[in-house]
């Protein structure tokens, strides 16, 4: 039997520096009741959704660097988003920049929720795979300083029972990492939400530039296939603050076939029908993990060998 959730990917053009809160906020709200309008149970934006992505240059002044971040959720001016969906019966994934204070000392994370349609946070995720550096780098066009303002994510990959479904987060650079999906694949995951902020240009590794709406692509097509799950992607995309970045939002089935996908580097809504039905026929054929999966045997070769994992060195580090 069918379980249709219909579900919208919110690609973001670029957010400049001085747009307010509300203006960002203002332009998610004409997608959210635009996806309303198609009949969409669920939204998904980007990463960091909320502001331009400063991990792109320098913020020496603490106080500038706050300002990117949310101390609570909803935050005021993000209350209206909340609102809305509710007013729509929506729910919706938003990425964040996450401020939490604990124990008097402050924790920066790359953080994305699930809302459910009463307006209430399902969930909670904290980006694990933090790409980029902790020192700025001088000679470089632009930064990549994640790992110098956020700290690795501390909630795991959980799933939750949502929507008549099981629903994981990932954000951005994990959807590169196996492990991401194979640990969600292995709750029973049947919709996978991420938001992603790539830009085009990839100053530690130029040789690959031209393959970056593939990799992205190839990632999440083959994430899906391999964990049978629906995989929902949300750009930032176009030039924002001087750094060109991808776009091709899109949804991708269990089959690893892409449904639907934005054309534009702009704002921009496309809505697919996603049957989480559909799941079941690969968790239960080729890939049955009680059936088929064989981690018992997954060893065995460093065992016999003695050749241990493979690490890439700091300096490799991008
Ligand atoms: N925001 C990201 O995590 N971006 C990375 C880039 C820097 C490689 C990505 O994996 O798309």
């Amino acid at each position: 039997m069918s379980r249709i959730l219909t579900i919208g990917v919110a690609q973001l053009g670029p957010i400049t520096r001085r747009e307010s809160r509300q203006e960002v906020v203002a332009r998610l709200l004409a997608m959210m009741e635009a996806a309303a309008r198609m009949g969409s149970d669920l939204i998904v934006y980007p990463e960091a959704a909320l502001t331009a992505f400063f991990p792109h240059w320098v913020v020496a002044d603490e106080a500038e660097l706050d300002s990117y971040f949310e101390r609570e959720m909803p935050a005021p001016a993000v209350a209206p988003l909340f609102e809305a969906g509710r007013r729509l019966g929506i729910a919706f994934h938003l990425g964040y920049a996450e401020l939490a204070v604990a124990d008097g000392r402050k924790r920066r994370f790359n953080t994305s929720v699930l809302v459910g349609k009463d307006g209430a946070i399902i969930g909670k995720y904290r980006k694990i795979h933090l790409p980029g550096y902790a020192e700025p780098r001088p000679d470089a066009p632009f930064q990549n300083l994640e790992k110098r303002y956020f700290e690795v994510g501390d909630l795991g990959w959980p799933v939750w029972q949502a929507f008549g479904g099981r629903v994981g987060m990932m954000i951005c650079n994990d959807r590169r990492w196996p492990e991401a999906w194979r640990v969600m694949g292995l709750q029973g995951v049947e919709v996978v939400v991420l938001g992603y902020n790539t830009p085009v240009h990839n100053p530690a590794m130029p040789q690959t530039d031209d393959l970056g709406n593939f990799h992205n692509h190839l990632v999440m097509q083959a994430g899906a296939y391999q964990n049978g799950t629906w995989v929902v992607a949300a750009a930032k995309a176009g030039v924002e603050e001087g750094v060109d970045q991808i776009g091709q939002s899109c949804i991708i089935a269990p089959s690893g076939e892409i449904v639907a996908q934005c054309t534009t580097l702009g704002d921009e809504l496309q809505v697919a029908r996603c049957d989480l039905a559909l799941c079941a026929s690969y968790k239960e054929s080729i890939f049955n993990f009680a059936r088929h999966r064989r981690p018992e045997h997954y060893g065995l070769i460093v065992e016999r060998t003695g050749v241990g994992p493979v690490l890439g060195s700091e300096l490799q580090q991008h």
